[in-house]
């Protein structure tokens, strides 16, 4: 039990739509995740690349936080952590296309992903729904 926490704790790193990150963005943990929930917890999870503070994402701080959180993962032995930062997340969040990805770009690309993970479009996201995702994320990285 505790091998499996700590793997779903590790797995929450992940830059990836995994189930497990979306559980712990549950932050009143009524089971449910609203939209504001989902978005704070990415924002907060990727604004910690912004190593200079400047409320900017450069490309050169997106690859240092992705290796060392993929660094972090292979050290706990986690599959796929080669992976991380991996996904052209950065230009997909780079909506303005000028190789800085901010906050509200975050907010921006989040707001859609949000939708994508709530297939019945009540505006919460179930653990059901949760558990779907992670094995749509899992056969897809396959
Ligand atoms: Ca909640
Ligand atoms: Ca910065
Ligand atoms: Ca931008």
């Amino acid at each position: 039990m505790h091998r499996l926490v700590l793997a779903a704790a590790a797995f929450s790193l992940l830059a990836s739509g995994a189930a497990a990150q979306e559980l712990l963005a549950d932050a009143d943990k009524d089971g449910k995740i609203t939209p504001k929930e989902y978005q704070d917890s990415r924002r907060t999870f990727l604004m910690r690349a912004d190593s200079n503070k400047d409320g900017k994402i450069t490309p050169q701080e997106w690859d240092r936080a992705a290796a060392s959180t993929r660094m972090d993962l292979e050290e706990r032995g986690v599959d796929h952590a080669g992976l991380v930062g991996k996904g052209g997340w950065f230009q997909a969040m780079d909506s303005n296309k000028d190789n800085a990805v901010t906050a509200a770009e975050i907010d921006a690309y989040t707001a859609v992903r949000f939708k994508a993970h709530d297939p019945n479009g009540d505006g919460v996201i179930t653990r059901g729904e949760a558990a779907q995702l992670e094995k749509a994320a899992a056969s897809k990285i396959k």
